[in-house]
């Protein structure tokens, strides 16, 4: 996906360390009035609750308000399950209102061998959630996919043969044996990740009378994804096996923008892991290195809301940039990972917004990242605040990355 990216944007796209743009990044401990937070609570009144509303209306968009009941329905419920290692619950998150009706469903594993509630890893999927798996107990889903003929996915339409294509992202049992449950969604399920102007989907449930797509300032894509896994996280609280204090928001690429945005947004969540989630998400947007503001709103008009384009090619405007949406995840732990040859995602930008967010963590007395320079390759450097690795390879979620996160969670939230 990158390297077309790259080709089409070859012109104006920057990987010279020595050519990105001198630029100041907003002041977090100074509020857009000019006052200056100097503890917690003042970040927690006043501070966050500012940045947390001009990432919503300048980029993520607002929430609508108009109310949308949201059910539980548990549709399969397998015991010892994967060889005898998991549990399988299959949970209907059905959303309804006078609008109409619609179903997205919740996949979890949770490990067998552990008695007592557990903490969970929740995400999204790219394919559908039979992809993370080839376990037959897993449902199809019927929503829209993206035809890929390397999965055999064809006619938008999912099929037994793509059972598992996507296991080496999402090793199931390697994560159940350390004691975690493991939730997917699909993201198709909420919202098919193309622009059709918002008419499929989760996204018309939320329309006022007479309205046919989001306003200006309302959320795109990756508003309602992450959404939605606040709706999963309301799910888990009601699941006994499940710590509802302990679950960790995890998501590659752009359901990486969308685990740190769900992150941001609900404090609910104990952990945040973004892996290789890039422009809009942990790369510092002023740097313009590799995807710019102007490249993802043009490839993807549906992830943001329409404000954000008042940034393409104008990114010394922003009265933010992506440091401001780490340091809403404080103080609980984020893990930002990077991949040494997914430069399209910006590695340098990607530890650097982690690195600009250590003022709010200190608001709490938490030990930060020492150092301004990246780690080498392959070298995590984990903190009680900010965690990160750059792995070698490509864009991709791999065995490697989950054995860091996995470690950084016995340590810093089980
Ligand atoms: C790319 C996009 C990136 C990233 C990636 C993905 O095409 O430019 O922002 O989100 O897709 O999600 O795999």
């Amino acid at each position: 996906m990158s390297l077309i990216s790259v080709s089409l944007y070859s012109q104006e796209v920057n990987y010279d360390e020595n050519k990105v743009p001198d630029f100041q990044l907003p002041e977090l401990l100074t509020t857009f009035h000019g006052k200056s937070i100097n503890d917690a609570s003042a970040w927690e009144s006043v501070r966050r609750p500012e940045i947390l509303n001009v990432f919503r209306e300048q980029m993520y968009g607002t929430n609508p308000v108009h109310q949308v009941e949201v059910d539980f329905k548990l549709v399969k419920n397998k015991e010892k399950v994967l060889d005898g290692v998991a549990d399988l619950k299959e949970i209907d998150l059905i959303f309804s209102n006078d609008q109409g009706k619609h179903t997205a469903r919740l996949l979890l594993f949770l490990p067998a061998h552990v008695e007592g509630p557990v903490p969970v890893f929740l995400g999204m999927n790219f394919y559908g959630n039979h992809t993370i798996h080839p376990s037959a107990s897993i449902s199809l889903h019927q929503s829209w996919a993206r035809d890929n003929p390397l999965f055999l996915i064809s006619d938008q339409k999912v099929d037994d043969r793509s059972r598992g294509v996507r296991s080496s992202r999402w090793p199931v049992e390697y994560i159940l044996s350390h004691g975690y449950g493991l939730g997917v969604i699909y993201y198709g399920d909420i919202d098919p990740d193309y622009d059709d102007e918002f008419q499929n989907g989760l996204h018309p449930l939320f329309y006022k009378k007479g309205q046919t797509k989001p306003t200006e300032k309302e959320w795109g894509s990756i508003g309602i994804w992450a959404w939605s896994l606040s709706r999963a996280l309301d799910y888990l609280e009601t699941d006994a096996k499940v710590d509802h204090d302990k679950v960790i928001v995890f998501g590659h690429s752009r359901l990486g923008k969308t685990s740190l945005w769900a992150g941001a947004q609900d404090q609910r969540f104990a952990g945040i892991i973004s892996n290789n989630s890039g422009c809009g998400g942990a790369a510092l947007s002023k740097r313009k290195v590799g995807e710019t503001v102007k490249i993802i709103n043009n490839a993807f008009p549906h992830w943001f809301n329409d404000y954000f384009t008042r940034f393409n090619n104008n990114e010394e405007e922003l009265p933010f940039d992506q440091h401001m949406l780490i340091s809403l995840m404080a103080p609980r732990p984020v893990y930002i990972a990077s991949a040494k040859d997914d430069e399209w995602a910006d590695p340098r930008g990607e530890y650097l917004s982690g690195y600009y967010a250590a003022p709010a963590y200190k608001l709490y007395n938490m030990q930060t990242p020492s150092t301004i320079k990246s780690p080498a390759i392959n070298q995590p450097r984990m903190t009680e605040s900010v965690s990160y690795h750059i792995r070698s390879g490509r864009h991709d979620v791999t065995r490697y990355d989950w054995a860091q996160y996995i470690r950084w969670a016995d340590k810093y939230i089980k």
